[in-house]
């Protein structure tokens, strides 16, 4: 009955490439640097790495830690005010880090706002 518990955490939702800036950290502003992302989503959290080989990188290397996302309490929007590129949203954590993530290919940003969205909204708000 619990969807939450029964949830494996460590189970790849969603992975892909996409444009990613992060414009805050821990609340204090950022400047805007847009770079390319290999993006992993999990239940919980998502993993931001330079490309595609480094998730399998960083499970030899113990010293290696990817930036990670906790997505529980986070918020997740469409903004048009805060970049002049089509189809970004923001996502902000708990913890007042403020990620944007583009791209111009519209269904394939679509689906990955709805899978984290989705990832947010089975998690407990805190
Ligand atoms: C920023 C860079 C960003 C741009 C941002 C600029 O300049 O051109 O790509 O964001 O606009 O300030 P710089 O490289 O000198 O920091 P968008 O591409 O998202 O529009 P902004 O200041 O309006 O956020």
């Amino acid at each position: 009955a619990d969807i939450i518990s029964t949830q494996d955490p460590t189970v790849v939702e969603k992975e892909g490439y996409l444009l990613k800036a992060k414009i805050a950290d821990g609340g204090k502003k950022l400047r805007k640097n847009w770079s390319t992302s290999w993006i992993v989503l999990t239940a919980r959290k998502m993993e931001f790495y330079k490309e595609s080989k480094q998730p399998a990188l960083a499970n030899l290397k113990p010293g290696y830690k990817p930036e990670s996302v906790d997505l529980c309490g986070a918020r997740i929007e469409w903004t048009s005010e805060k970049s002049s590129r089509k189809n970004v949203f923001q996502i902000t954590t708990v913890s007042g880090n403020e990620f944007l993530l583009q791209s111009d290919i519209d269904f394939l940003i679509l689906d990955w706002f709805h899978a984290i969205k989705n990832a947010i909204d089975r998690l407990p708000k805190e």
